[in-house]
Formats: structure tokens, sequence, C-alpha cells
């Protein structure tokens, strides 16, 4: 059986990955939930983390005595092991820019990430306005991801990214979720593309038990002091 460890569903958006990846694509699983107390050397998260990888992150997945961590490592693993699922597009052009655009995922999107941290459940709209005035590497990052976005359905012809669901819509439903809770604007087309990715049952498991929750981690929390 494969276990994955993630962290609070509310912020971990790079747990989100592979949990939404495992669950859209019916792959049975047992989640193990870490929650973030810190990421200090003592926090029972790192002691919990490190007793099984020794990078200390989540998501972890343990498969048959196999340890892998790191999301794109996961999420290949999880194609190899169920090639039935088809979890990369078919067509090897089509593949290679879906790996494209993980890869990019993960080395790009730093202003994203660090002044809109993944909070399903809140509602930073006004945060949303300041961060769009003050952070030129947002307002960089929302026309990337509009102009990524855009293309790739024009080129599918949708609904996914690539046509049908494949591991680059679980990649960036974190970021959807992020444009929801500050409200970013986007034009008509990628706001349909969210509306389609966040009705998708894995998406929606995860966001409805990231609000069943009710837990406040102030690390994740720089715009509120509480819920
Ligand atoms: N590149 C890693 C990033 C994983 C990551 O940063 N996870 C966060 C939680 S969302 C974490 O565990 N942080 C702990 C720390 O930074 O010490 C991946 O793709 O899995």
């Amino acid at each position: 059986m494969i276990r994955l460890y993630i962290g609070n569903k509310n912020y971990s958006s790079w747990s989100m990955r592979p949990w939404v990846l495992l669950t859209q694509a019916g792959i049975d699983f047992e989640e193990k939930m870490v929650r973030f107390d810190s990421f200090e050397a003592d926090s029972e998260f790192k002691k919990t983390v490190l007793a099984v990888n020794p990078i200390g992150k989540v998501p972890v997945l343990v498969h048959d005595g196999l340890v892998v961590s790191d999301t794109l490592a996961i999420c290949e693993y999880l194609a190899e092991t169920f090639p039935e699922e088809h979890l990369w597009p078919a067509d090897k052009a089509a593949r290679a820019m879906a790996r494209s655009v993980c890869a990019e995922m993960h080395s790009s999107f730093g202003p994203l990430r660090t002044h809109c941290l993944m909070n399903v459940e809140a509602d930073l709209a006004q945060q949303g306005l300041i961060v769009l005035r003050d952070q030129a590497g947002v307002r960089a990052d929302l026309a990337r991801i509009v102009s990524l976005w855009s293309g790739l359905l024009e080129t599918s012809g949708g609904p996914m990214l690539f046509g049908d669901f494949c591991i680059a819509d679980a990649y960036y439903a974190p970021v959807a979720s992020r444009l929801r809770t500050y409200a970013l604007p986007v034009p008509a087309q990628i706001d349909a593309y969210i509306d389609r990715l966040q009705a998708l049952p894995g998406v929606r498991a995860w966001n409805d038990a990231a609000l069943a929750e009710h837990d406040f981690v102030p690390m994740d929390e720089p715009y509120r002091s509480a819920r």
C-alpha cells in the first residue's frame, strides 16, 4: 500500500499535488498528515518527517520499502508504477511540454509563492490588491501563468491543460487555489479553467478536507493573527 506523508491541507501546496493526483486517479493510498507546528529542528513536524527521509520535507511517498521525496520524483514514480492511469499525456510532444511546465513550477514563481502563501480557507482579496500593487514579481508571475495556461488550453482544446487531467493540472492546482484566495484578476478563460480544476473530485476532496481542519498555523499566516 502506498503511504503519502503530507502537511496541513490548508497550507501545504507541495503536499496537495501528489495527493490530488492519487485521489483523482483513484489510486488507493494511505495518508499520514504531519501537522505544521514549526520547521525548527526540534519541532514535532521535523522529527516525524526526518524519521522517514533525511530531507525533512513533505510530501514523501513510501511504497514497498522505497522512500521517494520531492513532488516531481513522486509524480514520475506514480506515472511509472501505474501506466494504465495515463498520468502524463500519451503524445510525446505534449508529454515533454507537460514535464516542462511542471519543472517550471518547481524552479519559478518565487514571488507568487512568497507573497501569496497557499491558504485554502482564507479570503485574502484585500491582501491580493496590496500584493499586486507592490510586488512587480507577483505581477510578472501572474502574467506568465495566464499566458502559459491560455496557450496550453488553446492548443489542447481543454478542458484541462493537456486535454484530459494529468500531472500538470495537479501541479497547478495550488496555484489556482492561490489565485482564488487572493482574488488575483485573470481573463475569463482562465477563470473557467480554475472552476473546472476546482470542480475535479480530487481537488474538491482536498479543499473540503482543508476547510475541515480548523487549524491556525501562525508561520503560514503573515496576513492574519486569527481565523
Ligand atoms: N521541492 C520540494 C519542496 C517541498 C517543501 O518545501 N515542502 C514544505 C511543505 S509545503 C516543507 O516540508 N517544508 C519544511 C521545511 O522547509 O523545513 C518538493 O517538491 O516536494
